[in-house]
């Protein structure tokens, strides 16, 4: 794949992203969508660079934060929003809401609003593909939080001695809803316990999609050469509150001080402007009328949807 064709389809996603939940952001306080919101603002080039590199039917499982992975996986936006405002057309009939998306036939088992939750289950999908010979790799995205599970270390146990084909991706943000990694782990850093086990750890910093992109091709390949599961450490910063549409420096366990060097290197802006000197400013600009015209019309279509029937509730449910 050319750096042209590669850096502009990572833009493509990175901008969807952004985009979606901008308009979720403009439209949330009209207080149609009735589900929670946890914001992926801040994290786009780890979604777009990961799933970049997988195979686009790899399986991946996400957490209640996965706009980025639901989108980046499918780059449809139709069913997303239709799913957010709670209609029939939604890609779960509206039962679902922003915590729990999937698309099984793009390869999105799911995500879970259960901490750590996916992890195990990331494990069985991919013992199922190691069995089956099919040469599928299952991604699991989860935060810095689920590490306090003992869930993940069992996981990561497991998945090393039995050579499971399992990339592991954490999304560190350094906060678990408002308390920080260091009020919480009895270590000072995560890849470096990881990499005591028969696991490949890589790490980022980057909010650069190809960075990220390049760095889980590496893992990709170690993982073939070895067989050895694999552990990507990647920094963020999450620019809004845990849950909502707003910024949240008022709430004082986060200095604003610590978002500007973040937000100066912001993922999408990093990219558009890769993007520009690789395409020129027309084509970018007209990447993005597209893209924004894709998510204008998938709102309307969510809002002109009708509502699920009420027998809709007890189907397709465990009862
Ligand atoms: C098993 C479990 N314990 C507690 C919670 C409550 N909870 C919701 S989000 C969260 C913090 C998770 O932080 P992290 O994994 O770093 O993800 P982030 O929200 O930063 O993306 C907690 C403790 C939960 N959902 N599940």
């Amino acid at each position: 794949m050319s750096a042209q064709a590669l850096n502009r389809d990572l833009y493509r996603t990175v901008y969807l992203i952004r985009r979606a939940e901008e308009a979720i952001k403009e439209n949330y306080l009209d207080d149609e969508m009735k589900t929670p919101m946890h914001m992926s603002m801040g994290a786009e080039a780890i979604a777009a660079g990961v799933c970049q590199a997988l195979d686009r039917h790899d399986p991946v499982l996400g957490t209640y934060r996965s706009h980025g992975l639901y989108l980046a996986k499918t780059g449809e936006s139709d069913r997303f929003f239709a799913e957010m405002y709670g209609r029939d057309t939604g890609m779960a009939q509206g039962k679902a809401g922003s915590m729990h998306l999937s698309a099984p036939e793009e390869g999105l088992i799911g995500t879970s609003a259960i901490v750590a939750s996916n992890i195990p289950v990331a494990l069985g999908a991919a013992f199922s593909h190691k069995q089956r010979n099919t040469g599928r790799v299952t991604a699991v995205f989860f935060g810095d939080g689920a590490i306090d599970e003992g869930v993940f270390w069992e996981s990561l146990n497991s998945a090393s001695l039995m050579k499971l084909p399992v990339l592991f991706v954490c999304e560190d943000n350094g906060y678990a809803v408002h308390i920080p990694a260091e009020q919480r782990h009895g270590y000072s850093d995560i890849a470096e316990v990881v990499s005591r086990f028969d696991c490949g750890v890589h790490r980022s910093e980057s909010t650069d999609a190809e960075v990220i992109y390049t760095l889980t091709r590496d893992a990709l390949a170690d993982m073939s050469a070895t067989g050895r599961p694999q552990f990507l450490h990647l920094k963020y910063y999450r620019y809004l509150e845990h849950v909502g549409v707003f910024e949240d420096f008022k709430a004082g366990y986060r200095p604003r001080d610590a978002f500007e060097p973040w937000l100066e290197r912001d993922p999408v802006k990093v990219q558009r402007e890769k993007v520009v000197g690789l395409l020129g400013e027309e084509a970018v600009a007209a990447l993005e009328a597209e893209i924004d015209q894709q998510v204008a019309k998938s709102l309307e279509f969510a809002k002109q949807s009708p509502f699920p029937a009420r027998s809709a509730v007890v189907e397709d449910v465990l009862a």
